[in-house]
């Protein structure tokens, strides 16, 4: 039996607190993956719970029709395990009103984006979504296809202005530098080649804030959904895993209306920098490099990895002497606590995260997460053991059996194949763009 609101819920697991056939769709969402569902929409139901309405969720997913087959026969209901070392725990969350796919009807998508009653567009589409050229530009002719976020977004907008409406919030909750900042950008490139007459519009009307998401959730198996349907008593193929950990910091730059999320755990912020720096050069700076390196010395998981007695010494100092030195952090802000936390999230022995889903699209992770902080200490003089055992754990892994998932995997394998590797992979007009240089 498949899981639906006519569900009976079992007295263990926290039901939505509010009437979901009540609330209007207030945030179009483009990329419904897990991370999207075990974050911003528990902040989402949770402030929507705490009498904040018609913050409703419109999941998109650009081409993939997987994420609308799990939960719109579900009437949009998934459940979120929480796994902690000590036990497990299961809630409904009832944000998610349906998924639509672009490829299939992008009209749809786009009257979502044009409903008055839509806010905020929010997007978790990773790195590799943005379509963005090496010199940071966006990839024009990638961008023209029907199921383009930047198609579907614009058109959406150009109906918002044709009606009359105000323009939305475009909120990145990917794990690029300086998100917010990167799509506006790339909006504006796509405006000004394709839709110039709404560029001055974009540019009134919609904001771009910045944000730093953080929360680990590995991507759901078999397993994990059998482990649900046993204590639900009904199929739930929505179901996502994630630790207990959470946490959300956002540029408060709403172009309008936003839900109350600092009411229930996220924090609203001047500047996100401080944060989102952190945040990607140590925590999934530390995580790609476990990924190659336990990759390399035959480990599947995360938490198996960072047990590993010659590992986590690099990974320590990757954290606090290679990049905790290059952020310039914010009052309050605890960088050496902030590592102890994270070796203790990666040590969670109840979450089963694969280091093959962190190695993968290396290419477009690696800049922000490594090369940023070695080319920091390059113009210092500084070297860093840790993150170059790291580089050449990656290319080891190129050069290695194991399936390499990245939208440059052909030339990469070809780079590493060469005994100019380094230079073919971080050289002048290397496939991987960025200041810093091996020596
Ligand atoms: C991970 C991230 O897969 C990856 O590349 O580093 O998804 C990581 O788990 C999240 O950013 C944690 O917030």
């Amino acid at each position: 039996m498949r899981l639906t609101s006519q569900t009976p819920l079992p007295a263990s697991v926290q039901a939505p607190g509010y009437d979901r056939d009540r609330q209007a769709a207030g945030i179009v969402h483009i990329g419904i993956g897990a991370f999207h569902r075990a974050h911003q929409a528990v902040y989402t139901d949770d402030a929507m719970g705490a009498g904040d309405r018609n913050w409703g969720i419109v999941g998109v997913s650009l081409r993939s029709g997987d994420v609308a087959a799990q939960l719109n026969p579900q009437d949009g209901l998934y459940t979120v395990s929480t796994r902690r070392a000590a036990g497990s725990e299961l809630r409904l969350i009832g944000a998610v009103q349906k998924v639509l796919v672009a490829g299939e009807d992008p009209r749809a998508v786009i009257d979502a984006i044009a409903a008055p009653t839509t806010h905020i567009v929010s997007l978790t589409v990773t790195e590799k979504g943005y379509l963005r050229r090496p010199d940071g530009s966006l990839d024009l002719a990638a961008a023209v296809g029907t199921s383009s976020l930047y198609r579907l977004v614009t058109a959406g907008l150009a109906a918002r202005k044709a009606a009359g409406l105000r323009g939305v919030t475009l909120l990145s909750c990917d794990n690029l530098a300086g998100n917010g900042a990167v799509l506006r950008r790339l909006m504006r490139d796509y405006l000004a080649a394709y839709q110039s007459d709404l560029s001055a519009w974009f540019d009134g009307e919609c904001t771009c804030p910045a944000t730093m998401i953080d929360r680990i959730v590995p991507a759901t198996t078999d397993a994990d959904r059998a482990a649900v349907e046993a204590v639900l008593g009904a199929r739930d193929e929505g179901a996502v895993v994630t630790e207990g950990f959470s946490q959300w910091v956002i540029e408060d730059d709403f172009a309008g209306p936003r839900p109350r999320w600092e009411q229930v755990g996220a924090e609203l912020v001047a500047d996100v920098a401080p944060y989102e720096t952190a945040k990607l050069r140590m925590l999934n700076g530390a995580h790609s490099a476990l990924a190659y390196i336990g990759l390399g010395r035959g480990h599947e998981f995360v938490h198996q990895a960072i047990a590993d007695s010659d590992i986590c010494p690099v990974i320590d100092r990757l954290m606090r002497d290679e990049a905790a030195p290059t952020i310039d952090a914010a009052p309050g802000q605890d960088l050496a606590a902030y590592a102890d936390a994270l070796l203790g999230r990666f040590a969670n022995p109840a979450l089963h995260h694969r280091l093959i889903q962190i190695a993968m699209d290396g290419s477009q992770k690696i800049p922000q997460r490594w090369l940023e902080t070695l080319a920091w200490h390059q113009a210092r003089g500084q070297r860093c053991p840790s993150l170059e055992l790291a580089i050449a754990a990656w290319v080891a892994f190129l050069r290695s059996d194991h399936p390499i998932d990245d939208p440059l995997a052909d030339k990469l394998r070809e780079a590493a194949a060469g005994a100019d590797v380094m230079e073919r992979l971080f050289g002048d007009g290397g496939l991987i763009a960025s200041d810093w240089r091996p020596t």
